[in-house]
Parts: structure tokens; C-alpha cells; sequence
């Protein structure tokens, strides 16, 4: 049977009724909301269309606490992060979602935001139908029309700078493989979010900086799985606030692994390379940071894609169209089943006929899921020399390339200096120090790793990497439990 799927995905053809038979040009003539002109009384427009100094001393408390740790994901769903949602909604012990902000990235941002809502809607009708158990409805109480309101807000629809890219190669182009066009929409966005979502017309950098303000300093967490477009907005609207931000768990990179979207670069921080700067080099140069770093812990494709689950557990079974499963399927697993038609074609094509095996290559890489588990179990006080429940964390240092011809989003990683018993951390480009005359033939005396600003620069490009997890398994085993399907 999943073999008889697997033939009809890989060839993307038959009656396959997901995205392959999207109209194209159908995005092109929708029509573009500005995001200030959203309100929740107005949704109809849907339908149309050293190191680490600032964690220490606040961990204890947030450690020590047993309520739920504040959350704001900032994301661009996109099917992983549809999932990634769903998970952090399925974990009110651990964590409290304040906050939905969008941004551009895997599609485009009234898709994001159109997503966000549809997927509310079919977690109301799973989480209303008799057949879903009572452990699943426990599991998602933080869902409920009474319970706390949980902020949704547009942001950014193209980058700091260059050119705006999606996704859609993987995710479709309304991000979710296409059920904006599905016959008889199964799955309609709806005219009034559903509660607790409550749709803000401010805008998502607002957004984050209100929680944050809302919430005792360094608690609120940040599971930040697209492009870095609206942390970035934030942070330069108001650094003293977003300086108080509790940790920063970032899905994006790729450091000693190749690309997924060039053969450099991941697709996040491809989107936005700019943004990506901001927060790594600009922000430890700001006077708000007091010679500290953003806790930006990054979960990088390297630790990402071998986080995966495999298809058959996700979709459990096949059809034509959502009308047409079983009639034992639940709404959430329909959903799912839909949406992830495009990406397990795509991740299936990319290997030769020949070579195919499902046990293998029938996986879905769990990337923003990834991220929201680091935010939802990852110990605040976790850094580089204590280890979380399993999380591990490392420093590294990089910058990223912004506007290079091949390498827009390539993670440059200075290899030269381990930093083993050693202060020779950076090492600049030798070529401009000299012309600098900072080191010259003349001046073999300066020292060729001083100090060459003011700047006390060794937070400047320096994240913690996140290198180890509590398991692959454990992985699969508590997200399949707790999206409950
Ligand atoms: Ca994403």
C-alpha cells in the first residue's frame, strides 16, 4: 500500500489532486492586503486570497518555576511549522503561546497568516468531534474559546534587503501544498478567527516587543522557525526590550552540512541573510546589550535533518481527495494528510528510483518542530558547559554572507582558531588588517589578533549551536504522541 503511494507521489502525476494542479497564476492575481488594514472584525480578504552573561542570572528563576514558560512563535507556515504549532499548543505544561507572529518565507505572508487561521479552525472541529479522545482534548486545554488569548499578527513580507524568495519548490505556493485550491475547500480559513486566536492589526515586531515588555525580563522565549525578518524589526525598533528576551531558539543554517536551498545555504537564512546579521553582529555592538549577546541558540540543519518521522505515521492513509478518506480519519489527520502531499513528493523525487527505499527515505525532516521542542524542554540556564536534559550546546562563530553571487546565506565559519587553550578566537581578514596597516611587513610587532575596536568584540558573531538533543527517537515518539492525530 505505502508503496502504491510512494509510485503515485514520485511521479507527481495521475490524479493527484494537491498542488500540481493549482492554477497557475493563481497567487499572482490575488489580491495583496496590507497588513495594517487587518483587523479581526475584517478577514474576509482570506477567502480571496561572555558567553552567555544574560542567561545565568535569570535562569534560576524560570528553572525553578513550574508555570509555563511565555512562547511567541514567529513563523511562516509552511507545513513544518504548521506542525511545529501544533506541538506547542499540545504542551501547556512547558510552555504558554502568547504569541503567533508571520513573516514572509515559505510563502508568502497572507498565506502565512491565512494558514495560521485555517489550521486554528481544523484544531476547533478535531478538538469538537466525539470520536477525538479526552486525552487529546487535555493535551490541547490551552486551546479552548476561554482560554488565555493567543496574539496572531502580520509582519514583514520581504527581507531587510534583496530579493524576496519562497519556498514554494518544497511547501506549495500557498504553503501547504495547495489546499487553497482544493474543490469545495475542506479546509476553508474562517471569517472570524477562531478562540483563542486573536488577530492583532499591529504589527508582528509590536507584537513580540509587547509580550516581552508584559512578561518579568528574560523569560519570554522565542521559537523562531522562518526568516528573521520581524526579530530583526524588533530589535531595532526597541533594543532595550528586545535585549530582555528570555532565549531565542532559531530554526536556520547550515554550518558543516550542505545547503537544503543552494548548495551553501539553508532556506531561512537564505530568505534573509540581513536579518540574520542584525542579530548576531549588530546587536552585540549595541549599547543595549552592555558588551553581551542575544541568547540566540541555533538549531541548524546540521542537528535538524536527522529529526525526522517518517510519512506513514503521519499520513495513515491515501486518497484522491480529503473527501474521499476514511471516514474513521480525524479532521487533524486529514489536514495533515493533505498538506503534506507536495513535500514528501519533492523529498521522494530527490531520490533516484533505483535507490528508493521507504524505511530510508520516506521521512520528513522535522525542522520547526525541532526548534519548538529546544524552547518547550531545553533548559533556559542550558549553555555551552551545562547540559539540559539532554540538550547540548556549542559556541560557534560565523558570519554570514549577505549578497554573494553563490553564497547569499553561506554560514562563514572561521576555521582557523579552535579557541582550544587559546585566546586566538578571531582572526579578521589578514589582507584588509594590512591595508589597514594594522599588521604590515613594517609592523611584524602588532599583534594580529588585538583588539581593534573600542567594540569589545567577542560576543560579535559568536550564537550557541545546538549539537545535541535527548535522541532522534525520543524525538519522533513525543511529537507523534503529542500532535495526537
Ligand atoms: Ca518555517
Amino acid at each position: 500500500m505505502l508503496r502504491l503511494l510512494t509510485a503515485t507521489l514520485r511521479s507527481g502525476g495521475g490524479k493527484c489532486w494537491s498542488c500540481f494542479g493549482a492554477p497557475r497564476g493563481v497567487i499572482g492575481r490575488a489580491t495583496r492586503i496590507d497588513p495594517a488594514r487587518r483587523s479581526t472584525a475584517n478577514t474576509s480578504f482570506l477567502l480571496n486570497t561572555k558567553p552567555h552573561q544574560p542567561l545565568r542570572t535569570v535562569m534560576t528563576q524560570t528553572t525553578k518555576s513550574t508555570s509555563p514558560i511565555p512562547l511567541i512563535i514567529d513563523t511562516d507556515p509552511g507545513v513544518d511549522d504548521v506542525l511545529a504549532i501544533l506541538l506547542a499548543l499540545a504542551s501547556p505544561d512547558e510552555v504558554a503561546v502568547k504569541a503567533i507572529t508571520l513573516t514572509f518565507g515559505n510563502t508568502t505572508l497572507d498565506h502565512a497568516y491565512a494558514n495560521v487561521l485555517r489550521t486554528g479552525a481544523v484544531l476547533h472541529r478535531h478538538l469538537a468531534d466525539p470520536s477525538t479522545s479526552d486525552a487529546v482534548r487535555q493535551r490541547y486545554r490551552a486551546f479552548s474559546a476561554d482560554a488565555e488569548p493567543i496574539v496572531v499578527a502580520s509582519g514583514s513580507t520581504q527581507p531587510l534587503e534583496g530579493k524576496m524568495f519562497t519556498a514554494s519548490y518544497f511547501h506549495g505556493r500557498d504553503g501547504l501544498s495547495g489546499v487553497h485550491w482544493l474543490p469545495d475547500d475542506p479546509f476553508p480559513v474562517p471569517k472570524q478567527a477562531i478562540a483563542p486566536l486573536a488577530p492583532s492589526d499591529k504589527h508582528a515586531a509590536d507584537v513580540i516587543l509587547d509580550t516581552i515588555r508584559q512578561h518579568p525580563p528574560h523569560t519570554v522565549r522565542i521559537a523562531a522557525l522562518g526568516p528573521l525578518t520581524n526579530l530583526a524589526a524588533a530589535f531595532r525598533k526597541d533594543p532595550e526590550t528586545f535585549a530582555k528576551v528570555g532565549g531565542i531558539s532559531v530554526m536556520g543554517g547550515a554550518f558543516d552540512v550542505p545547503g537544503n536551498t543552494s548548495p551553501v545555504a539553508e532556506f531561512n537564512w537564505y530568505a534573509d541573510p540581513y536579518s540574520v546579521r542584525v542579530l548576531i553582529d549588530e546587536a552585540p555592538r549595541h549599547s543595549a546589550l552592555q558588551g553581551r549577546r542575544l541568547p540566540v541558540q541555533v538549531l541548524a540543519l546540521d542537528i535538524t535533518s536527522d529529526h525526522t518521522v517518517p510519512y506513514s505515521k503521519l499520513v495513515k492513509s491515501t486518497y484522491e481527495t480529503p473527501q474521499d478518506a476514511p471516514k474513521a480519519a480525524s479532521h487533524l489527520e486529514r489536514f495533515i494528510g493533505t498538506f503534506l502531499t507536495h513535500p514528501r513528493a519533492f523529498t521522494n523525487n530527490m531520490v533516484a528510483p533505483e535507490e528508493f527505499h521507504p524505511d530510508k527515505h520516506d521521512l520528513f525532516q522535522a525542522h520547526d518542530p525541532l526548534a519548538v521542542a529546544h524552547a518547550i524542554f531545553a533548559p533556559l540556564s542550558a549553555t555551552a558547559s551545562t547540559d539540559g536534559n539532554g540538550w547540548k550546546h556549542t559556541p560557534r562563530r560565523f558570519q554570514i554572507e549577505t549578497n554573494g553571487d553563490l553564497t547569499r546565506g553561506f554560514c562563514v565559519v572561521d576555521r582557523r582558531f579552535t579557541g582550544n587553550g587559546s585566546s586566538r578566537k578571531t582572526g579578521g581578514n589578514r589582507a584588509e588588517d594590512a591595508e589597514k596597516e594594522l599588521h604590515t611587513i613594517d609592523n611584524v610587532d602588532a599583534p594580529v589578533h588585538r583588539k581593534m575596536h573600542e567594540v569589545d568584540e567577542s560576543q560579535i558573531g559568536l550564537v550557541d549551536e545546538v549539537t545535541g538533543t535527548p535522541g532522534t527517537e525520543w524525538f519522533s515518539k513525543m511529537f507523534l504522541e503529542r500532535i495526537g492525530l
